[in-house]
């Protein structure tokens, strides 16, 4: 296979360990531990995995020595993200270290994987292949929920006849709900298999006071400021356009707020704070208008938004107009078949109660139709698919337009769009995406050497150097509490949507109206692998100022 330049030089890269790591290492158990909320509830439904202790592992003058060579299998679920491949080499290297004798095997395609009994074993040659390299391609990855009784049981055949001791998923919140159920299902069997987490998603809405980021947001962040980076000189060369960046992330605006917060673009949306404003989607597009008009009164045509993927689903009215369409398409599904497409707004609109009604009326054409198509299998919206840059770029230039009519804005709006998602998900990690994730896999290794099972493998302290990271594990119960899904109260992982009383959105609020009226725009440039401490080896802003605010609250 023919490589680049960068990633032979880059397969030599030795990830860094915190220190205690290194030699010797105790298990340290902290207090007693109980769930985000609910704790009853929770309680009673992980009888054997709930109120375990925090795990924290430090160095000690010997090491208790694991002669039992203990095979692991490993899953990647849901999404790309940087660094999953380090987090297979950490934990194959652990294994390794702790005894020679042990095996790897990796799912293929994910949780389906240990369904159907497709497996690998993950030799050296291969782990050799992968070391610090973006992707998931090792073993592939798939969304395939575990969840039933039926499939635990499936799983569990195949990790038998493997001499399987221990299951590692690298996974997002929901993956992680699934892999504590597991860990609970076994533990409750007896079968003698532990489940461990580790927190992954670019999303970067699985993080909590002891998970402090998930792997691979620090590399797709950086991706996307590169890139957007990059489009701020361009617009701030030819000066003609309006640039309409929607950003990755799913419900959670962390990625958006974090290329904000280093790029300073002119205009952020932050879907947290729609929402708690009560904003409606013409609230929205007002405030962008009355930010380009005022760029225009200086003479600045041109200008950044970034925009975050989920916002719609924020946006009070239209989630009202959604769930109403739901529910309406749902039930009458055969009927609108039948209208005709060019009637098919003006009979929407006469179905919907008057508000929601008013509220599509008001979509671009678009806007609407998607609105009406592409059910999941849940018969739920696909707002990800609705192309929220182009939408709002629409509706200011129809808003302007109208100002200009009042003479109120004498301005020029030229607008180009663009989607950023999929560019980040593979990138070669960042340092701090390899070392933090060669970290968890590392530690994942001992939390399994020393029986732990129903925890998340946790590196904390990531903005200090890496000799000073602290590791450890979390119980995932701790991180859980109940919430409706699909019309039923389930156990899950509290996912982390962006504060509006916390350090990195307050930082970006208190700078943005500047950045709105001026052009002060950063140009981070691409990642770098070698080179100075200050360049390569920098956390997120996010983290930086969470962990700031943090300290000095101590
Ligand atoms: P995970 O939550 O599984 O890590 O996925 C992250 C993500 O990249 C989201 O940001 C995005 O909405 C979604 O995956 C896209 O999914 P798909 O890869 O199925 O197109």
């Amino acid at each position: 296979m023919t490589k680049s330049a960068l990633q032979l030089a880059r397969a030599t890269y030795q990830p860094k360990l915190p220190e205690a790591m290194k030699g010797n290492v105790r298990v340290v158990a902290g207090a007693a531990t109980q769930s985000a909320a609910d704790h009853e509830a929770i309680a009673q439904l992980f009888p054997n995995t709930y109120g375990m202790p925090l795990i924290r592992l430090e160095a000690a003058s010997n090491e208790e020595t694991h002669s039992l060579n203990f095979n692991v299998g490993v899953i990647l679920s849901g999404g790309q993200a940087p660094g999953g491949h380090n987090v297979i080499s950490g934990l194959f290297d652990g294994i390794k270290r702790l005894n020679p004798q042990s095996r790897l095997y990796g799912f293929i395609l994910g949780p389906g994987g240990l369904i159907d009994h497709q497996y690998m074993e993950l030799t050296s040659d291969i782990i050799d292949e992968y070391r610090n390299t973006g992707g998931f391609d090792i073993i592939g990855s798939g969304r395939t929920k575990l969840e039933s009784a039926e499939q635990f049981e499936k799983g569990y055949e195949i990790l038998k006849e493997l001499g399987i001791r221990a299951l590692v998923i690298i996974g997002g919140d929901d993956s992680n709900t699934n892999a504590c159920v597991l860990a609970e299902y076994y533990a409750a069997k007896n079968y003698g298999v532990q489940v461990i987490g580790c927190p992954k998603t670019i999303d970067g809405d699985l993080k909590n006071e002891m998970i402090e980021t998930s792997f691979g947001f620090d590399t797709a962040c950086k991706v996307y400021s590169e890139v957007i980076g990059n489009i701020q000189r361009d617009c701030n060369s030819a000066r003609k356009y309006w640039h309409f960046i929607k950003l990755m992330g799913r419900s959670a605006s962390h990625i958006a707020l974090e290329c904000a917060l280093q790029v300073q673009p002119n205009i952020c949306i932050i879907s947290e704070e729609v929402e708690a404003k009560n904003m409606s989607l013409d609230d929205v597009v007002t405030f962008i208008a009355k930010a380009v008009a005022a760029r225009a009164a200086d003479g600045n045509n041109f200008g950044t938004v970034l925009i975050p993927e989920g916002l719609i689903e924020f946006i009070p009215a239209m989630k009202r107009l959604i769930a109403e369409l739901n529910d309406f398409l749902a039930e009458n599904a055969e009927e609108f078949s039948h209208i005709k497409k060019s009637h098919q707004r003006d009979y929407i609109i006469s179905k919907l109660s008057h508000d929601n009604a008013v509220v599509y009326d008001s979509l671009p054409e678009s806007v609407a139709r998607q609105l009406t198509l592409d059910r999941d299998p849940h018969g739920n919206v696909q707002v990800s698919l609705i192309e929220t840059e182009t939408l709002l770029a629409e509706m200011v230039g129809v808003k302007l337009e109208g100002w200009k009519r009042a003479g109120e804005y004498n301005g020029k709006f030229a607008t180009q769009h663009h989607f950023f998602g999929y560019e980040g998900r593979c990138a070669a990690p960042s340092n701090y995406d390899a070392d933090y994730c060669y970290s968890l896999g590392y530690t994942a290794a001992f939390l399994i050497a020393n029986g732990k099972t129903g925890y998340m493998s946790s590196v904390r302290n990531t903005t200090a150097p890496a000799d000073q990271w602290i590791s450890g594990g979390v119980p995932i119960t701790m991180m859980m509490n109940m919430e409706r899904r699909n019309g039923e109260m389930k156990p899950v992982i509290k996912k982390a949507l962006v504060e509006l009383d916390a350090a990195p959105f307050m930082t970006f609020a208190a700078r943005r109206e500047q950045w709105a009226r001026n052009t002060e725009y950063v140009y981070p440039g691409p990642i770098q692998y070698f080179g100075p401490t200050q360049v390569c080896d920098q956390p997120t802003k996010t983290l930086q100022l969470e962990q700031q605010a943090k300290k000095s609250s101590l």
